[in-house]
């Protein structure tokens, strides 16, 4: 029974992690929740990373969206607005706020994030264990300029608020420091046969994860193939605004950049899309495996023949 953890963020890691099953349905599949794009509202605590991936892989995801549930309806977000409560910015679905409803409660009652995320996939049965990257508090927060005005907004406000339509001066994981790994994520770390970094956000999703003390350093020292997949195809992120976090920590929108940013002491593959192979010579000068493959996640079938070369690809660096 092979072991694998997967680092996830959102809706990246959510589709790459559907293609992983079915390519390796044997296989023992740990995920590494983002919990940085976590955020609070009306008394709830919102977990956007934990649920796509948990809902992705359960049957109940908005496919176009990747986020939310199918079936949706706007009820109580009508209700809030009428009675002036906000941010309307942020679409709760009312089938989206009993699971919110659930997590508050239970974290109200003294559970742990990590308890509460696996009493919520008891529903879903994603078919993988989902483990936040911790049980504590760490929320990413983006430094802005506007009107002449630097400020730190929440991570969602600047990304589905602002469409990160203005610069983002520095991104930050706020409680990231005093952060630890949630129980199980270290072990799985320990025991895993290989690790893989989806084509997640490399800031606001993996890097969020590795900003918790220990996750990096056990990754690291755990002696097992590390591969990743890009995010960045022909210098541009696939989905989402990649780039715009990218530039605010000085890493250069590439497949090659990003690779060069989590470094060789970290990875050991690394998989670019073929419109990228002319990046191959650069990742592999880093003293990184580099191949290039399609890397578009158009169905399954596709992505799960990306899963398998990253899986083929550990297998080439153990050593
Ligand atoms: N993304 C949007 O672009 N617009 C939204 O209104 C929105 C609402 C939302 C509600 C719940 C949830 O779990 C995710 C939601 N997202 C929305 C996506 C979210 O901003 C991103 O999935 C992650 O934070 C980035 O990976």
């Amino acid at each position: 029974m092979q072991r694998i953890v997967v680092l996830a963020g959102g809706i990246g890691g959510a589709r790459f992690l559907r293609g992983l099953k079915a390519a390796a349905p044997q296989a023992d599949i740990t995920v590494i929740g983002n919990t940085g794009d976590d955020i609070h509202l009306f008394g709830l605590k919102v977990c956007p990373d934990l649920d796509t991936v948990m809902y992705t892989l359960g049957g109940g995801i908005n496919e176009e969206q990747g986020w939310g549930r199918t079936d949706e309806t706007f009820k109580v977000k009508e209700e809030l607005a009428a009675y002036g409560v906000g941010p309307e910015w942020f679409g709760l679905g009312d089938r989206d706020f009993a699971t919110h409803i659930v997590r508050s409660q239970m974290l109200a009652a003294g559970y742990p994030l990590s308890a509460v995320t696996e009493a919520l996939c008891d529903r879903w049965q994603p078919g993988v264990r989902l483990i936040p990257m911790s049980d504590d508090r760490v929320e990413t927060h983006v430094a802005v300029e506007i009107d002449g005005e630097q400020k730190a907004i929440h991570f969602q406000e600047y990304w589905v608020r602002l469409r990160a339509s203005v610069d983002a001066l520095a991104v930050v994981p706020v409680g990231a420091e005093q952060a630890k790994p949630a129980p199980g994520v270290l072990e799985a770390i320990a025991e895993a046969d290989v690790v893989l970094f989806p084509p997640s956000n490399p800031v606001v999703s993996v890097g969020t994860i590795l900003a918790v003390p220990g996750i990096r350093e056990a990754i690291a020292e755990a002696g097992v193939p590390v591969v990743g997949l890009s995010p960045i195809v022909g210098d541009a992120p696939v989905r989402g605004m990649a780039d715009k976090v990218l530039a605010a920590v000085g890493v250069e929108s590439s497949a090659a950049a990003v690779a060069e940013h989590y470094g060789s002491g970290l990875l050991d593959g690394w998989l670019v899309d073929t419109v990228d192979k002319g990046a191959v010579e650069r990742v592999e000068a880093a003293g990184i495996r580099c191949r290039a493959v399609p890397l578009m996640m158009t169905d399954v079938a596709a992505t799960a023949e990306m899963a398998r070369a990253a899986l083929e690809m550990a297998e080439e660096v153990r050593g």
